[in-house]
C-alpha cells in the first residue's frame, strides 16, 4: 500500500504541469498598417509565414483532415502541406480573408474538421489568422500540443461569422514549456477555412529547462524515495 502511494506520488511529480496562454484578437483590430497591427497582435519581431511563395517556413507542417462525412465530404481525407511548392489553387489571394499586408492566405483544400500546425522543434509562441468560418462548421476548439483547450473560437468576444476575418489567435508558452502543435478541431461538422499571417517566436532556452515546479517535485520525489528506502532497510535490520 505504501509502495503504491509512493509510486503515485512520484508519477504525479514527474508529470509536467503544462499551461499555455491563449490570446485572441477580433477582426475589428485589423489594420493594413503592419507595424501597428503586429503591435496590437503582440507579434512584433516574430518570424512570419504569409504564403507569398508557396513554400512553407522550414519546420512547419499544416495538416487538414476530415474524419467525418457530410454534404461536403464523402469520405475521410487528409491534406498535408509539407513545405513543397503548393499546387495551383492552394494559395489564395483575397484581402478580406488575410490578416497581413499582402492578400495571401492558405486554404488547406480539404473541407476539414481538424486543422493542425505542427512544428519540428518546440517554439515559444505562435499566432495565426483565421478567416472563412462562415458556414455550417464549428464550434472550433483551439488545440494545443494535441490537447483540447476550453477556448472556442465562436464564443470569443468580437467573433464574426463571415467569409472574411474571424479571429486572430496567439498561443504563448510559459517559461520552460514548448509548443509542438496548435490547431482547430470540430467534432460535429466540417468547414473550409483560410489561414494567414502565421507568426512564430522561438526562445533557444525553452524546451530544455524544466519548470521550477518540476524540479522541485523531482527533488521531493527522490528525497521521499531515499527516506522510504532508509526506513525500509532499518526495519529489515
Ligand atoms: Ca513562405
Ligand atoms: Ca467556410
Amino acid at each position: 500500500m505504501k509502495k503504491a502511494f509512493l509510486f503515485c506520488m512520484i508519477m504525479l511529480c514527474l508529470t509536467p504541469a503544462w499551461s499555455f496562454t491563449i490570446n485572441y484578437f477580433a477582426p475589428s483590430l485589423f489594420t493594413t498598417d503592419m507595424t501597428l497591427l503586429n503591435t496590437r497582435l503582440g507579434i512584433t519581431g516574430y518570424q512570419f509565414e504569409d504564403f507569398e511563395d508557396g513554400i512553407l517556413t522550414p519546420g512547419l507542417t499544416i495538416t487538414a483532415a476530415a474524419t467525418i462525412s457530410n454534404g461536403y465530404t464523402g469520405s475521410p481525407q487528409t491534406t498535408v502541406h509539407n513545405g513543397t511548392v503548393a499546387p495551383t489553387g492552394w494559395i489564395y489571394s483575397t484581402s478580406i480573408a488575410s490578416w497581413s499586408a499582402n492578400q495571401f492566405c492558405i486554404y488547406p483544400q480539404v473541407v476539414a474538421n481538424f486543422h493542425t500546425f505542427s512544428f519540428d522543434h518546440g517554439i515559444s509562441s505562435f499566432g495565426f489568422g483565421i478567416a472563412e468560418i462562415d458556414d455550417i462548421g464549428g464550434p472550433h476548439v483551439v488545440m494545443v500540443n494535441g490537447q483540447e483547450t476550453t477556448v472556442v473560437i465562436e464564443n470569443l468576444p468580437g467573433f464574426v461569422r463571415t467569409g472574411g476575418r474571424n479571429m486572430y489567435i496567439r498561443v504563448d508558452a510559459a517559461p520552460g514549456e514548448v509548443l509542438n502543435s496548435v490547431g482547430l478541431k470540430t467534432v460535429s461538422s466540417v468547414e473550409s477555412l483560410f489561414f494567414s499571417h502565421l507568426a512564430f517566436s522561438e526562445n533557444p532556452a525553452i524546451g530544455v529547462v524544466p519548470e521550477f515546479n518540476t524540479i522541485s517535485c523531482l527533488f521531493i520525489g527522490f528525497v521521499t524515495i531515499l527516506i522510504y528506502l532508509r526506513k525500509t532497510s532499518a526495519f529489515i535490520r
